[in-house]
This record gives C-alpha cells, structure tokens and sequence, in this order.
C-alpha cells in the first residue's frame, strides 16, 4: 500500500495570494498524485477573462478547472468556478436580445420569455448545489480513458437563484405524453460536423421542484463562463445536464436521439447499480449518466506532507453526493485497520457540499496512510476500488494519502 505511493517531489502548492497574473502562467500547482504525467505537465495555473488562476485543461474548447484551495470553502467563488465547454465558440449573449423559449410537440401553449419577464412572472427560489462533471477525476483512472483529464477540480458548489423550471413548464401546459425536456443553449458547433450540446431530461426530473432555470450565482450574475444570463441547474445530477445560456426548452413525446445522448454521457449496464435511472434513454448496453454518486475531498493535507511527531493535524474537507445528504464522514490513520467518525460542518442542504474535520493526534513516526471515506444518507459509500467504466465517470475512490510522521 505504502509502496503505491509516491511524493509528489518538485510539485509545491502555491500561495495563491502571491500569484501575478505573470507567474501564474508558469507555475504549478498542486495536482493528484494518480493523475496521469502528461496531464499533470500540461495543467498549469492560467488567466482567463474575469477569473482566477484556474488550472488549465484545454484552451479550444475552453476547459479549466478550480485550484484545490479554494474548496477550503464551502461555497466557490464565481471567480474560481471551473468552466467546462463541449464547443470552441462560447456565446457573448446580449441580455436585452436574450429569449428563452418553450416549445416541442407535448407542450399545449409555446411561450417566450425575455430576461425581465423570467423573474417577474415566476417565484424566485434559492438553493446551495454542487455542479460537478461527470468525468470529474478522469485524469485520475488507471488504465487512462480519453477525454479532458480533469483532476480533482472540476466541479463547484453555489448559491444559485432562480425560477422553478417546473413553473415555466406548467405555464405552457405539459401534454400528458410528455416524457423528456430537451435543452439548447446559445453556443453552437464551429464546425458543422460538430453536433450541437443538446440535452434533455426525464420528465418526473423536469418537474422536480428542484430543477431550476437560474439567473444568479452567489449573489451575482452568471458569469459569462458559467452560463449568462440562465442556466439550468439539476441538483443532484451530473454538471452535463446544466445547459448554460439557455435558449430553448422542448417538452417532448419522444426521446431525444444525438450524440451527446448517446453515445457520450453512458454508463455501463449494471456497474452503479444504485443511481436513479432515465428509463426512456435506457438500452441494453447501458444508461445516461444521472445523478453524482457519494464523493468527499480531502483539503487539508496531501500526497507528501511531512508533519511532526506529536502534531495535531487537521484531516478535512468536503463531502456530497446525489441529493441523499452526507450521513457520516469517516477517518482511518491506520491504513483502514479502524475508522473514526470526522465532525460534520455546516449543512447548507442536502445538495451542497458538507465540511468536515478530524484531529488526528500523529503520534507514531514513519509513513502513515490517512483514509478519508464519505457515506450518505441512503447508506451509499465511496468505492475502495475504481469501477472501471469507458468514459471514465463517477470516479469516487476511498482517499489515501500518505503523510510522513517525523
Ligand atoms: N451551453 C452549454 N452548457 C453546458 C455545457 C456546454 O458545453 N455548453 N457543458 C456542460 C457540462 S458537461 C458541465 S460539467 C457544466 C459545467 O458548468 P460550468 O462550466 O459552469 O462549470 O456545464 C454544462 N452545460
Ligand atoms: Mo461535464
């Protein structure tokens, strides 16, 4: 076990603070130890437009994902909120042009609504949810899957203020065969061959009262990187389903058929035998993927660390999953032989992140496995292996980092 690990020699964490926009284009950051050593080269801190140095994945389309301090928070930062595209061209929307619309052939009575009118005609709702994509720690599977080799960071928790989509749908009459919701946003494909990001939604998710068209992060506007002027947001379910700069709703009698249904965003008949299904989209093969499974991340210690003998160390982070809640975090400073319960933080609904926090007396010198394992209310927990799957999803493996106690 001990021998699996390695320091991460040459890979400091930086002050974020002491990081000018110059610098940052040339240091590294703290990265996972798994993640793979091309994607770890090629993860540098970069600038763009109105955020934060966040690690670079790709520039074309623009993926970046959010510097593992900050989820020190319980809440992040517009400005360090990860941003992940599917198309190069990402749209500079006009708020005063900016119409959603609501159509298809299961709704009674088509709508248009521009900005002004979304807030005024419905009631506005907050709620804290954690968006995080679906291949989240993909660059961390072993043996490697194509895609964006995120590490841990792609992914973030709000306070996101909106309108239930559930309202704007009832407005415009759901036929009694309705059995999607499909969802456009103002980006398109660069290139034709491109399919455009088209999603769509069971019909009892679209109906949730917790699905909501957002127009507010964190008290602000969207940023234009996370989706002016609305987006939807689906707590519980994977970040894919949260179509930024929302344009068109269509309320739908029949699947929807493209390529970022199916084949992209499927997970393998039988392998997370426990998230919820999306049966109109189901084959023998597999399913969409739908809601997070049960994660946590350690924040306050890494791969390498060296700490005193006699230290109190502070083993913490955050902890969320699907929607169930977080039930128990729990610690082992002696390679999973025992488990101690962590503190559980702030609870901000049972969609947000949930902080924790164990004192670790580090009292026996020599190299220590520290294991941090997250449950949640439906008796789910981290996996001790990797469930292997194509697309590299749900990677919710128990945490082991090595500390040297000296
Ligand atoms: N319009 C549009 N919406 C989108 C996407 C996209 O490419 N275009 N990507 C989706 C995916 S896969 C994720 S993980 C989230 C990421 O949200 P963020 O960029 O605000 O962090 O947006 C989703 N919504
Ligand atoms: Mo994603």
């Amino acid at each position: 076990m001990v021998d699996r690990r390695r320091f991460l020699a040459g890979i400091a964490v930086p002050a974020l603070s002491s990081l000018s926009p110059i610098a940052s284009a040339v240091t590294r950051v703290w990265q996972p130890e798994e993640l793979a050593e091309g994607a770890a080269a090629e993860g540098y801190l970069e600038r763009i437009a109105g955020k934060v140095p966040l690690i670079k994945r790709s520039y074309r389309p623009p993926n970046f994902e959010t510097p593992l301090d900050y989820y020190k928070n319980i809440i992040t930062p517009n400005d360090a909120f990860f941003v992940r595209y599917h198309l190069s061209g990402v749209p500079d929307v006009n708020v005063k042009t900016w119409r959603v619309k609501v159509g298809g052939d299961a709704a009674q009575h088509p709508a248009e609504y521009d900005f002004a009118a979304l807030k005024r005609d419905f009631p506005v709702v907050e709620m804290v949810a954690v968006c995080q994509c679906s291949g989240n720690r993909r660059g961390m599977f072993a043996p490697h899957v194509q895609g964006v080799e995120w590490g841990v960071g792609a992914m973030g928790n709000a306070r996101w203020k909106g309108v239930r989509l559930r309202d704007v749908l009832a407005k415009s009459g759901v036929a009694k065969d309705a059995i999607e919701v499909g969802f456009n946003g103002a980006d398109g494909p660069a290139l034709p061959v491109t399919p455009d990001f088209v999603k769509s939604l069971p019909i009892d998710r679209a109906l949730d009262e917790n699905t909501l068209i957002a127009f507010e992060m964190n008290g602000k506007p969207l940023p234009r990187w996370n989706g002016f002027p609305a987006r939807l947001i689906v707590p519980g379910w994977t970040g894919t389903y949260w179509v930024k700069h929302l344009t068109d709703i269509d309320v739908r009698s029949k699947p929807l058929v493209n390529f970022w249904m199916n084949p992209a965003y499927r997970i393998p008949a039988g392998k997370f035998p426990q998230v919820a299904r999306f049966p109109s989209q189901e084959n023998a093969a597999g399913q969409p993927i739908t809601d997070m499974v049960v994660n946590s991340l350690v924040t306050t210690i890494h791969d390498g660390l060296r700490v005193h003998r006699g230290q109190v160390v502070d083993v913490g982070g955050i902890a969320w999953d699907g929607g169930h809640g977080i039930r128990d975090v729990m610690v082992s400073v002696d390679s999973g032989q025992s488990w101690q319960k962590a503190q559980l933080g702030r609870d901000l609904g049972r969609f947000s992140f949930r902080p924790f926090s164990f004192k670790w007396h580090a009292t026996q010198p020599g190299p220590t496995v520290v294991m941090v394992k997250a449950t949640n209310n439906r008796g789910e927990t981290q996996v001790p292996e990797l469930i292997f799957n194509p697309a590299g999803y749900h990677h919710n493996v128990v945490s082991r980092i090595m500390v040297e106690v000296a």
